[in-house]
């Protein structure tokens, strides 16, 4: 693997039940050009790989960890317990609870010992927040990501209901 590819984003789920929200993370910073890879790595099943993860992240070149878990979801605070990187906690939704538990058990943490908690399921402003992170100090990263708000911006702007003329700053 060339240096280039390494990942910058370490994605992991505490099952690979959670990748369909988790892996939305992923086609965002793939659209923003930033490399990341996409793992299980479950904090109840095989603590010891998480401990692992957690302890080798940095070395490897991740400069964010995204981590998405479920229900007792504790991958997310106890990978941040074992590393400095910042870690973006993803609350993943759940049957019995709505993922209200997903986003408690993430959320709620000790003093020093922060996780970046998203809202249920926005798996999305998971990778904008990491790419925040990582565009302070990449040009590019943060030429991409202003491209990609205004994208958005024009989206709404571009919207039908929005064809009647009313000034909103494009020249309506
Ligand atoms: C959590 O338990 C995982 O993050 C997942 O959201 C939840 C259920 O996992 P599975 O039983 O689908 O593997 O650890």
């Amino acid at each position: 693997m060339r240096v280039a590819d390494r990942p910058l984003v370490g994605i992991v789920g505490g099952s690979r039940s959670d990748f369909p929200v988790l892996e939305k993370a992923a086609a965002l910073l793939g659209e923003l050009g930033i490399a990341h890879e996409l793992r299980v790595v479950s904090a109840h099943r095989t603590p010891d790989w998480l401990f692992r993860y957690a302890e080798t992240a940095a070395s490897r070149g991740i400069r964010v960890i995204v981590a998405g878990a479920g229900g007792a979801a504790h991958l997310p605070g106890m990978l941040a317990s074992k590393t400095l990187l910042p870690v973006v906690g993803v609350p993943i939704p759940t049957q019995d609870l709505g993922g209200l538990d997903s986003l408690l058990s993430i959320v709620q943490m000790p003093r020093g010992i922060p996780v970046a908690t998203v809202a249920i399921g926005n798996a999305e402003n998971a990778a904008i927040l990491a790419a925040e992170i990582l565009a302070l100090g990449d040009d590019g990263i943060r030429e991409r990501l202003a491209a990609h708000r205004a994208a958005r911006a024009e989206a709404v702007l571009d919207d039908e209901s929005n064809a009647d003329g009313l000034p909103h700053g494009r020249g309506g």
